[in-house]
């Protein structure tokens, strides 16, 4: 047993990590939990949750060629709260979950909004991240951790999201909502329930980057959290919905892929965090890179492979 190790499934970048608030060209106390998806120039474009020394946080976007190097970040906030005409948004806009929906020719940008009741999901539309035309609150509180499925299903739009329940007391389980219109939302649903006991993704999960639709199903990687005596634990695990009926479950990993390990990971305003917003998949390697929060205060990449992940849910799901 001394030589077992696990096969790890993702790989760090050695740059990590890779963007932090020293990078910033206006000042803020930390850039983590970043969107992020592929232009149509092949560029990568991170939305970046920034927050700044009151404690209220913006996204701003940074663009890549490689994807990990010689990021150009946005010299002001790209898109602030707006409180006065949505006064949800008064403690800030966070952790966004990008989807390129071909239908609208427009992203959504699905965000979580921090109103005086507590987190809840709101909705922007963009071409460029530029302009922005704001859907406004898409599910009350507390909600978040949500995420567009990029096209419709029996002419429906599904919305991946995470509300807390209080029976029992604030499990937090992954839902899918539907919609004809991106305004009005029913047939919730619930698709992956946070086990129970000593479980690394016990009474609370969410939705972690955007879903990837692949040919054999929507590939979902979750957050777990452990509550320990000396505080949480974020760590990963994989999914598989179904491909024309996203409420079902293919398969569900039972142990974790990705957990905090490297100082950056363990250190920070929050410690002990992994929480990626956004993930993008080059469509002719499969290869994938993971974009994370590290401990509430940086940004690190991580990287797997399409088919690695899917053997691995087929093995152990
Ligand atoms: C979650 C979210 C994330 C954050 C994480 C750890 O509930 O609020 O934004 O990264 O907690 O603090």
């Amino acid at each position: 047993m001394g030589n077992y190790r696990f096969r790890e499934l993702f790989q760090r970048s050695e740059r990590n990590p890779i963007l932090t608030a020293g990078d910033w060209p206006y000042p803020a106390n930390s850039v983590f939990n970043a969107g992020a998806t592929l232009l149509d120039d092949g560029e990568t474009l991170l939305l970046v949750r920034v927050e700044d020394r009151r404690g209220i946080s913006h996204l701003t976007a940074a663009r890549s060629t490689d994807g990990i190097t010689d990021w150009r970040i946005d010299p002001q906030p790209t898109l602030l709260p707006d409180p006065e005409k949505h006064p949800e948004e008064v403690w800030g806009i966070e952790d966004p979950r990008i989807t390129w929906v071909d239908e609208l020719q427009q992203f959504a940008i699905v965000y979580t909004s921090y109103s005086t009741s507590g987190p809840l999901v709101s909705m922007a539309m963009t071409r460029d991240f530029r302009k922005f035309e704001r859907k406004g609150l898409v599910m009350p509180p507390e909600d978040k951790d949500a995420a567009l499925l990029p096209r419709r299903f029996g002419g429906r739009w599904a919305l991946v999201h995470r509300p807390i329940a209080n029976y029992p007391a604030n499990k937090a389980n992954i839902w899918i909502s539907f919609s004809p219109d991106l305004k009005h939302w029913g047939d919730h649903t619930v698709v992956l329930e946070a086990r129970s006991g000593g479980w690394w993704d016990a009474n609370k999960v969410g939705l972690s980057p955007q879903p990837i639709e692949t040919p054999e199903g929507w590939l979902i990687v979750y957050h777990g959290v452990r509550t320990t005596p000396s505080g949480c634990l974020y760590r990963l695990g994989l999914a598989l919905l179904d491909r024309e009926d996203p409420t079902r479950v293919l398969y569900r990993g039972d142990e974790w892929v990705f957990g905090p390990d490297q100082p950056y990971e363990r250190i920070g305003d929050v410690g002990d965090v992994v929480f990626p917003c956004g993930m993008t998949c080059d469509p002719e390697t499969g290869d994938i890179r993971l974009y994370y929060g590290a401990a509430d205060t940086a940004i690190a990449l991580a990287t797997a492979n399409m088919k690695d992940l899917l053997d691995w849910l087929k093995t152990n799901g």
